[in-house]
């Protein structure tokens, strides 16, 4: 696996982060060494899917990156002729999720999509995950994606969304983002590292509290949802249909 080493220089000018050829690279390094419970919630995916995945249905990791969740889709899922589609807008993330799929087997069928989730059509879904995705959908385009996304699923249908997230409570927000930057620190991140990083996705990552995105959900149309996982100031909601 390579190494994340892309912020350890110290840079003139932080762009906005972006899902290129640089990140994709590193992507697994950079994301298990910087979410909390990253692991965790991609061995826990298999297990919902196997639970809540319908016969005939389809399957959508929306924001797949390298193909992390619809891997752990597809070692959970028995259920008869389904299909998983992995949706991400980033080409290169798009290319390397091909080629990792593609030396994987799984009992369903895999299509790999290259586009955006915005526009993507969703039907006949009975599990859609999105993982550590809808923070970077602008606020204001959440609401209807999620409308979109309960309109295309199966009664009992599920989504598992999972985000980093902000609390009212400033100084418990305080407490667990600094509990995150220890978290960063202590799988080998330095502070000139963690700085640039936050700079670079300041504006490209806005991410919610906890109550917002349950009322959101229920707005939309899912009949219940709730936390499944939490490990400091990133969780999982499971929503159903
Ligand atoms: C995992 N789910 O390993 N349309 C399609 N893809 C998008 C869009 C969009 N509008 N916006 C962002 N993305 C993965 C990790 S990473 C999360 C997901 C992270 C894609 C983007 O290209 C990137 O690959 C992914 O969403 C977010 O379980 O890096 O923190």
């Amino acid at each position: 696996m390579n190494k994340d080493k892309i912020y350890t220089e110290s840079l003139a000018s932080i762009a906005n982060f972006s899902f290129d050829s640089q990140v994709a690279d590193v992507f697994t390094d950079m994301i298990e060494r910087s979410v909390p419970g990253y692991r965790s919630i991609i061995t826990m995916i298999e297990t919902l899917t196997e639970h809540y995945a319908q016969p005939g249905s389809n399957l959508y990791d929306l924001g797949c990156s390298l193909g992390a969740a619809t891997l752990s889709m597809g070692r959970g899922l028995n259920a008869e002729d389904c299909r998983i589609i992995a949706v991400d807008n980033s080409a290169t993330m798009v290319e390397r999720c091909r080629k990792a799929i593609g030396r994987v087997h799984t009992c369903a069928g895999v299509s790999v999509v290259a586009g955006d989730i915005l526009t993507t059509e969703i039907d006949n879904a009975s599990v859609v995950v999105l993982n550590f995705t809808l923070q970077f959908i602008p606020p204001e385009q959440r609401f209807q994606l999620l409308e979109r996304i309960c309109g295309g699923m199966r009664p009992g249908g599920v989504l598992i969304l999972s985000e980093k997230v902000v609390f009212d409570d400033m100084h418990l927000n305080g407490l667990l983002t600094d509990i995150h930057h220890d978290f960063k620190r202590a799988h080998g991140y330095s502070d000139l590292e963690i700085s640039q990083k936050r700079t670079a996705l300041e504006n490209v990552l806005v991410p919610e509290t906890i109550p917002v995105h349950r009322e959101r959900l229920l707005n939309a149309g899912f009949s219940s949802c709730d936390v499944w996982f939490q490990c400091f100031n990133f969780m999982s909601m499971i929503a159903v249909k």
